[in-house]
């Protein structure tokens, strides 16, 4: 052998590794061995058996859900509690319809996900063959990117650009399909050790040149507040907003993606914004109005609110901005953000940036600990003190939950006795000591966990928050679980949202996974009852999730429910009964569930109506 031919080989063997002979399945489960996947969450079929067989020889943990969609969920739950990719798994057809959902909700809060689904064999597609469906066509607008394999000599590079594309710049799903005749063949694997994807450059980073601009501008700004989102969880970029924000002294609105990225105990956070956030942070991004009557009136304003807004890995969604074009109309608005087709999507900005926001924050950070600003914003922060003090997160007994059918039917004579949905949520940060991971189901009982649990860490609350998917919360709490089984997981979440996954119950008792979920049961689908009662005078399109030939029953019977999967659940309708049945929740080493009725007649607040501005703020029961 030529020297040249050996040195290339040597350079080679750097690159790539030769495994043994193997059929396409071995070789999809020794990828994923080697790029450190340790659970999977897959439901067989036909087209995906083969790779279940060879799962049975690994050691990745295979979890099965008990409906793909739980799977593709759990997976995330699993994703967004570590930042690894989560991985989940179907066969061809129904099974991979399933996880649509679950791919559509990873692409809408970037979480990384790697779905793989079986297909029926090469031959066979477009035959319209026993379970077939074009999933990769089907889901091309919702991944990041996906593949087809029709080469059994392609599957390792594929894998690992897979796991790279998903878990790189701004995370996502990725689809990997794979026909049965190519699960089948057998070959001798070479295995990349490295990954190139000719065009994808997902390490972009800011210049100081506009860096320094960015501190310009906080030099000549009065009301500077800092507006950041999931991309500062997803960048691991905490430790640098803090240390930026603590030598800015710049306040900090996160939105309900964002919860968590930097601590909502800090003095300096002004928790959530948007449709349901605080009311202080509304009125310090875009200042205070005189509360109007109707849209068609003027904006009278109280007080400004921020004159520069430096958005950091957030994307100007519409429950963020209701009225895009009022939202900080005054400020100038500095938008950083890896995705460039971000920028100027929805507002357009002032100084936009594409960078990696750990990078341009801890350059940020670093150049303000150099050169510290000299602006004072006391009188600003003075201003925020104001509006904090003015409209905190609250909660009263009103007349209405007096007067409500809950009272009458379940309450009566022991009305002293009623749980606000808020209060149980109150109740689970004290005995959690504000450390548990929450995810959630999607209506009002998310808005309001959003309010009163507050968030100290990234990665602390899973929710589903771009597609706003029901039935998110429980089989989230699972894969959370499993990323994380010293932590405490609890799931809150609304009898409708909990319903629609609750065969997850089944996964939870034979997997023994002891996530907890505390369902605030309120008989409605709230969030939908609030919007008939503001826009729609209270007129009932099929809201109501109880018996109507049986109102005083509650319905289901979770408690039965639960019982018939094997899962412990106690049912919780008077206050003095809450801190001890939560407790003995949170110490049960086992999966667990509180149905804590509450009455349907709560909306959440504050409120600002789609598409509405801040003088519009419904903030006051
Ligand atoms: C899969 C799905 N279907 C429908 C909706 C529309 N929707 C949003 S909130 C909501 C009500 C949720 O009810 P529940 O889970 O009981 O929570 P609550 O608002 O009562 O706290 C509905 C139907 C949705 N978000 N997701
Ligand atoms: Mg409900």
């Amino acid at each position: 052998m030529s020297k040249t031919i050996e040195t290339a080989k040597k350079a080679a063997a750097k690159r790539l590794e030769l495994g043994p002979t193997m059929s396409g399945s071995e070789i999809l489960v020794a990828c994923l061995e080697r790029e450190g996947v340790d659970t999977i969450f897959a439901y067989p079929g036909g087209a995906s058996m083969e790779i279940h067989q060879a799962l049975t020889r690994s050691k990745i943990r295979t979890v099965l859900p008990r409906h793909e969609q739980g799977g593709a969920f759990a997976a995330e739950g699993y994703a967004r509690a570590t930042g690894r990719a989560g991985v989940c798994m179907a066969t061809s057809g129904p099974g991979a319809t399933n996880l649509v959902t679950g791919i559509a909700d990873a692409y809408m809060d970037s979480v990384p996900l790697v779905a793989i689904t079986g297909q029926v064999p090469q031959a066979m597609i477009g035959k319209g063959a026993f379970q077939e469906t074009d999933i990769y066509g089907m889901t091309l607008p919702v991944v990041k990117h996906s593949y087809l394999i029709t080469d059994i000599n392609d599957i390792p590079r594929i894998v690992k650009e897979a796991f790279h594309i998903a878990q790189t710049g701004r995370p996502g799903p990725v689809l990997i399909d794979l026909p049965k005749n190519v699960q089948q063949a057998r070959t001798q694997p070479v295995f990349p050790k490295e990954v190139r994807v000719r065009g994808y450059q997902p390490n972009l980073k800011a210049s100081d040149l506009e860096l320094n601009e960015i501190i310009g501008l906080i030099e000549k700004s009065d009301r500077p507040v800092l507006y950041v989102g999931g991309g500062i969880i997803t960048g691991n970029a905490s430790e640098e907003l803090r240390r930026f924000a603590e030598a800015a002294q710049i306040p900090i609105t996160t939105t309900i993606m964002g919860c968590g990225a930097f601590p909502e105990t800090h003095p300096l956070s002004l928790r959530w914004l948007g449709m349901h956030g605080a009311a202080f942070a509304n009125w310090a991004v875009n200042g205070e109005y005189e509360p109007r009557a109707s849209r068609n009136d003027p904006m009278k304003r109280i007080a400004p609110g921020a004159d520069l807004l430096l958005a950091f890995g957030v994307r100007f969604d519409d429950r963020v901005t209701g009225k895009v074009d009022k939202f900080c109309e005054t400020g100038t608005i500095v938008h950083v953000d890896i995705d460039p087709s971000e920028i100027n999507k929805n507002k357009p900005a002032n100084l936009p940036i594409v960078s990696d926001v750990k990078y341009a924050l801890g350059r940020l950070a670093a150049m303000v600990k150099e050169r510290p600003i000299t602006k004072d914003f006391g009188p600003w922060h003075k201003q925020i003190a104001a509006w904090k003090a003015k409209a905190p997160f609250g909660y009263t007994v009103t007349e209405e939950v007096m007067k409500s059918q809950h009272m009458r039917e379940h309450l009566k004579g022991r009305e002293s006795e009623v749980i606000l949905p808020q209060k149980a949520i109150e109740v689970l940060y004290e005995l959690t000591k504000g450390e548990a991971i929450i995810t959630t189901g999607v209506g009002q009982h998310q808005m309001w966990a959003g309010q009163f649990y507050k968030f100290k860490y990234p990665r602390q609350l899973l929710t589903s928050a771009g597609l706003g998917a029901m039935g998110y919360g429980y089989p989230a709490a699972l894969g959370a679980k499993v990323a994380c089984p010293d932590r405490h997981v609890v799931d809150i979440d609304g009898d409708g949202s909990f319903l629609m996954n609750i065969q997850e119950l089944a996964t939870a008792h034979i997997e023994k996974i002891a996530a907890k979920a505390i369902i605030l049961n309120n008989q409605h689908l709230g969030m939908v009852m609030q919007w008939e009662d503001r826009f729609y005078k209270g007129n009932r399109g099929h809201t109501y999730l109880g018996d109507p030939d049986n109102r005083k029953l509650i319905y289901p019977d979770y408690v039965a429910v639960c019982t018939s999967f094997g899962v412990k659940c106690e049912r919780v309708l008077y206050q003095k009964d809450l801190r001890p049945a939560m407790q003995r929740m949170l110490e049960a080493d086992e999966p667990y569930v509180l149905d804590v009725i509450v009455p349907y007649t709560e909306h959440v607040l504050p409120f600002i109506p789609a598409g509405a501005t801040v003088a519009d703020m419904i903030w006051q029961a």
